[in-house]
């Protein structure tokens, strides 16, 4: 059996009631069988996809909270740190219903490669709560955040682990957690990204997720000739990532027509008004329906998969993972997508990601095209480290320059292991190989 086979076995085993981390994990083993083929001795010897695989460490607790009626309520914890081969664990904190172990192993799993592709020092690592923060009050927010914070500040430190926002974390969050931090070590850090600009945050971060998508997207479409002016773009979710992917995308001459939430999707033959979803969810906490209430050319169809059955250039899923299954990616390439580009984590399942693939579509995956928004984070920690903070020019400069090298070395592994154009076996390869380097080095730890 080849070694990839044996430890992909030996996964499905051991993790049998995470289907998230398993998908995870299958897509990247099976796209680097060229590389750890031709490299089966040494990464045998020195363990790297056992190792690489099992998390340094689990941590879970209880995360006890008083609502505002004065109930207890009790949420579960966590942090994953996956790996620390090339520096602290980096990775968001997601508060969502949904979480568990295996979804937080996922994220963790892919952050390790992502936060290789950006070059810069960041290890993987992810947590959460499956608290929802939806309908809370801001007072019910911050007591969850500082009781998250009670447990989470012993295993965390600027050097060591710099947790940031993920779906349900944003900068409200980010907040009272940093100021809870605070209060327990007495220590003003950058233990935190995604820090609000008066207490030390970095400018382009908000918007750094979203952008480095358009970056790295029309960058794609460039070596191709092609451009994203004027292309009908359809994106899902109304959070951070898709508001500012919709910003970029107009500014380069996008139409953008649609956008969603967990209810449904809005479609405006019009255009999106960006301006009115931003008071709609940024600062009313709303429901994207709201748009199609305000906005004449709109329409609003509950459900969230009917998205993909607009017709589009362009498909940026920048919701949730597996948010695009088989039929959802036929349905996209037979209405004249020629383009996806994933805001979200793995939003594409295996096989709608292999029907891209086979289909020739110009397919920038997750690892690579979200990465703008831990690079960003990186630059955070640079900034907070010297003590010092860069222009909005500056670090906007910085993240198109670090999209564009995301894709030179996506493309440039990608042919060399004789798979030109596909991305995702790019992207693993490209992103492993300096972890492999890096974990070699260090012996066995
Ligand atoms: P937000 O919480 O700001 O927004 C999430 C959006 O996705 C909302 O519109 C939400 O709708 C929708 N959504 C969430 N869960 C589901 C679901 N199960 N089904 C349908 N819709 C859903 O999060 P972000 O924008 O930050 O994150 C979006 C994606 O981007 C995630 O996959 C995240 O991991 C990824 N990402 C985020 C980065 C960041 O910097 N923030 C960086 C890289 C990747 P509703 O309001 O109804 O819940
Ligand atoms: O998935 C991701 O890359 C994020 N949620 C951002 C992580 C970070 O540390 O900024």
């Amino acid at each position: 059996m080849s070694y990839v086979d044996e430890v992909l076995a030996s996964v499905k085993e051991k993790n049998a009631s995470e289907p998230e981390f398993l998908q995870a994990v299958t897509e990247v083993l099976e796209s680097l069988r060229s590389v750890v083929d031709k490299n089966e001795a040494k990464y045998r010897e020195y363990g790297i996809l056992e190792r690489l695989v099992e998390p340094e460490r689990v941590i879970s607790f209880r995360v006890p909270w008083v609502d505002d009626k004065g109930q207890v309520r009790v949420n579960r914890g966590y942090r994953i740190e996956f790996n620390s081969a090339i520096g602290p664990y980096k990775g968001g904190l997601r508060f969502h219903p949904s979480v568990n172990q295996g979804i937080l192993k996922f994220l963790g799993f892919e952050q390790i490669f992502k936060n290789s592709l950006t070059s810069l020092p960041i290890g993987g690592g992810k947590g959460g709560a499956d608290f929802d923060p939806k309908g809370k009050s801001d007072r019910e927010v911050m007591a969850f955040c500082q009781s998250f914070m009670n447990e989470l500040y012993r295993h965390i430190g600027a050097d060591t682990d710099v947790p940031a926002g993920d779906i349900g974390v944003g900068g409200r969050e980010i907040g009272y957690l940093f100021g809870q931090y605070k209060r327990l070590t007495g220590l003003y850090e950058g233990v935190l990204t995604g820090k609000g600009l008066t207490y030390g945050g970095s400018l382009v971060r908000t918007q750094a997720t979203g952008y480095g998508l358009i970056y790295i997207l029309d960058e794609m479409l460039k070596h191709k000739g092609e451009s994203i002016e004027g292309k009908r773009v359809v994106i899902s979710g109304s959070g951070n990532v898709a508001i500012y992917a919709c910003e970029k995308a107009q500014e380069l001459g996008a139409k953008v027509i649609t956008m969603s939430d967990s209810n449904g999707y809005i479609v405006d033959e019009a255009g999106i008004d960006l301006s009115l979803v931003k008071e709609i969810k940024e600062v009313r906490r709303g429901r994207i329906k709201e748009y199609a209430e305000k906005v004449p050319t709109a329409q609003y169809h509950e459900g969230c998969s009917g998205v993909w059955g607009v017709a589009c250039d362009i498909a940026l899923p920048c919701a949730t993972q597996n948010e695009i299954d088989l039929n959802s990616a036929e349905l996209l390439v037979k209405n004249g997508c020629t383009a996806v580009a994933e805001g979200a984590n793995m939003p594409s399942t295996l096989e709608a990601s292999k029907y891209f693939l086979d289909n020739k579509i110009n397919y920038m995956p997750a690892k690579a095209a979200n990465a703008g928004g831990v690079a960003v984070s990186a630059l955070e920690m640079s900034q907070n480290s010297e003590r010092l903070s860069w222009s909005f020019e500056e670090v906007d400069k910085r993240l198109k320059d670090i999209m564009a090298n995301i894709y030179k070395m996506t493309s440039e592994a990608a042919k060399k292991y004789g798979h030109e154009g596909d991305f995702v076996t790019g992207a693993n390869i490209a992103g492993f190989e300096k972890v492999a380097e890096a974990m070699m080095a260090q012996g066995v730890c």
